[in-house]
């Protein structure tokens, strides 16, 4: 851990790599998005290869001894997005734009659906992170399975790695082994971990936990929760009773409230978020399991159709593998 460099802004988590080219960059103190990212671009490109192909090899398909762009084109174009789970409101609004951009050679197409993407995903411009007082509170939530655990892992490690001072809670307490898994994690990103027994209460472990985090001079708290109970009116109303009881201890907390979906869930996902922000008012999105789809694309229809800001990306099953959403670097590797 480097303890020994200054303290960022909490909710500044550098992103986590196991890449040599990343340390060099951390050691130089550039931005990770700068220069020498060969390595952290390189994994993103590999772990998005399912979907690269899904798009790549279909535009090659559709593209191929096409001299002019007709409505043939245009339908097997859009079946194509819609294969690769972009949604099918956002391709037909693709589709739509290239029909009157009025492009007049088929390879121009290509080019011109990556800008439109590009600017999907990136409507405005990044906002500049706000300086918050610790330590920033952070509440995970979202369906059984969709990777809460091992995110809060992921971001554990890397906020530990950039040398701040991380407390997770354990208010998964649905089941025992939602605690054991969540030990096993905070061991390996070096954090703290506040746990009750199994069955306690949720809202009152993470009321335990921001209380510790205050004692102890943590930067940040992971709240961890449970995906599933008895029925879903059941399990919002569970998260809205850790939310009141995190926002006891410290008023303006949670700072975000991040909701993990399943990028293989496809279309699903966006109901899911539909029903979480309605029910607490979703701050931030992370899309996990993006190494394990052809159909990536839901990353542009979530962007599209959801104005909640996609924060994070999961890319595989290990510590490293959480990166910041880039939105440019995301339609490189894609393209
Ligand atoms: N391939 C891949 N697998 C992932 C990713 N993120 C999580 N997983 C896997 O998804 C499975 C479920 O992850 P968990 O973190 O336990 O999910 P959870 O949301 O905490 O689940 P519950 O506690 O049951 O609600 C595990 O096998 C993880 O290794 C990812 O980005 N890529
Ligand atoms: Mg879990």
């Amino acid at each position: 851990m480097i303890f020994s460099k200054s303290k960022k802004n909490a909710g500044e988590d550098a992103n986590v790599s196991s890449e040599s080219e990343d340390v060099s960059a951390e050691e130089t103190g550039l931005p990770p998005e700068t220069g020498a990212t060969t390595g952290y671009f390189r994994r993103l490109k590999d772990r998005l290869s399912k979907t690269r192909k899904t798009l790549s090899d279909g535009f090659d398909r559709i593209f191929a001894g096409k001299k002019q762009i007709d409505a043939d084109l245009l339908e097997e174009l859009e079946e194509l997005l819609i294969t690769s789970d972009i949604g099918v409101e956002t391709a037909l609004a693709l589709i739509e734009k290239v029909s009157s951009a009025k492009i007049s050679e088929v390879d121009q197409i290509k080019s011109f659906l990556k800008d439109e993407i590009l600017k999907i995903l990136e409507p405005q411009p990044r906002q500049p992170e706000r300086q918050l007082a610790a330590p920033q509170v952070i509440m995970i939530v979202g369906v059984n399975g969709t990777g809460k655990t091992t995110t809060i892992g992921k971001m554990a490690a890397s906020a530990t790695a950039s040398g701040k001072k991380v407390l997770i809670a354990a208010a998964d307490t649905f089941r025992a082994a939602a605690i054991e898994q969540l030990m096993i994690w905070a061991e390996r990103a070096q954090a703290e971990i506040v746990k009750h027994k199994e069955k306690a209460d949720p809202a009152a472990v993470a009321f335990d936990a921001v209380q510790a985090a205050e004692a102890r001079g943590s930067d940040l708290v992971l709240i961890d929760t449970a995906g599933r109970l008895h029925t879903k009116v059941n399990l919002m109303e569970e998260l809205k009773k850790i939310k009141r009881a995190i926002s006891k201890k410290i008023p303006d907390a949670p700072h975000e409230i991040l909701l993990v979906l399943d990028a293989t869930t496809g279309q699903n996902a966006l109901s899911q978020a539909e029903l979480f922000n309605s029910a607490l008012g979703v701050t931030g999105l992370a899309l996990t399991k993006l190494d394990g789809t052809a159909k990536g694309g839901i990353v542009i229809g979530i962007c599209n159709t959801l104005k909640i800001p996609l924060k994070y990306i999961g890319i595989g099953e290990k510590i490293e593998d959480l990166q910041k959403f880039d939105a440019a670097q995301f339609v490189d590797a894609l393209f």
